[in-house]
């Protein structure tokens, strides 16, 4: 039986609506950490990925449209890694997508945050995202019962179990890793911090926010939250932030000034590559 709205064929058709939980999912899956395949590689085994790194189901309506930023500077091999699970995966939850790769031009310090509003705010000129997504290069999901959606009124946090922090939440508030949005829940928290040059304490600055804009964080429950963190090393170019601590006790003071409504940068180039949206963009540095 097929519900009244399907015409078989033809110009204009109606899909149904994609079924919630998708049918398509399987649960854990097993995230082995060998070298990923080229590029070429991932895109053939993604035939339906379109430039930028764009997917729509094609025999439902998807119920969901969600944006992925990566903040990104060169990870070539993480980046290969996180395509080659990550297509295949939001493929399965019959989520209309694309992934953008915010790419920060130049040697001067490297800044997440602030990677991630330009992220925000340059693939929602490209589309209305219902949500979207803030993810490392370096996390894979483990289970796809994770879905990439947003909730409606609070901002999520999904990286809840990683395998570097042996699958347990290192500290309530913690916020690093995989976290989402809707465009609602961003404009009422200023975006994210632009002041953090350098590693560490912008995910905490981004759950404070959360939390002094009258929201609060949800998390998917921590046997779905499973992720691994591809091993490596401190970045040259993003050494620990020594005055994470100080901005940390400003927070409350500059969240309403420093954010989405301070945010200056030059948007170098926007490339619809195969599997994913590139941006390169020129953010500056630490005054
Ligand atoms: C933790 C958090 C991360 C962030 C960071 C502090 C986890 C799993 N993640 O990551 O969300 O809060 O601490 O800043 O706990 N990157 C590049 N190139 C660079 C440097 C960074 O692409 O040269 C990007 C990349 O997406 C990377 C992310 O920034 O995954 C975070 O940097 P990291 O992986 O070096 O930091 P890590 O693992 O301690
Ligand atoms: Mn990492």
């Amino acid at each position: 039986l097929f519900s009244h709205h399907v015409t078989p064929t033809g110009e204009g058709q109606q899909l149904r609506d994609c079924l919630e939980p998708s049918p398509l999912l399987v649960g854990p899956v097993l995230v082995r950490l060998t070298l990923p395949p080229t590029l070429g590689e991932i895109k053939e085994r993604n035939p339906l990925v379109t430039p930028g790194g764009r997917y729509r189901p094609p025999d439902c309506e998807p119920r969901h449209r969600t944006a992925i930023v990566v903040p990104y500077r060169n990870r070539q091999v993480h980046l290969r890694a996180l395509l080659y699970h990550l297509h295949p995966f939001l493929q399965r939850q019959q989520i209309h997508y694309a992934i953008y790769i915010v790419h920060q031009s130049g040697n001067s310090t490297f800044n997440r945050a602030k990677l991630l509003n330009v992220g925000v705010r340059e693939a929602l000129r490209d589309e209305d995202w219902g949500c979207i997504f803030l993810h490392d290069v370096d996390l894979l999901p483990e289970n796809d019962y994770n879905t990439y959606t947003c909730h409606p009124q609070h901002p999520t946090h999904l990286s809840v179990a990683m395998d570097k922090f042996r699958y347990r939440l290192p500290y309530p508030q913690y916020f690093g890793g995989v976290s989402a949005v809707t465009p609602d829940q961003y404009l009422k928290m200023n975006g994210f911090p632009n002041q953090y040059w350098g590693w560490g304490g912008e995910d905490d600055d981004i759950a404070a926010r959360v939390r002094l804009s009258g929201m609060k964080i949800v998390r998917p429950p921590v046997a779905i939250g499973h992720y691994k963190m591809i091993k490596h090393k401190g970045d040259q170019g993003n050494e620990q932030n020594p005055r994470r601590f100080d901005l940390l006790k400003r927070t409350r003071i500059n969240w309403r000034s420093d954010g989405l409504n301070s945010l200056t940068y030059n948007l170098l180039s926007k490339e619809l590559e195969p599997l994913y949206t590139n941006l390169s963009v020129s953010i500056g540095e630490d005054p």
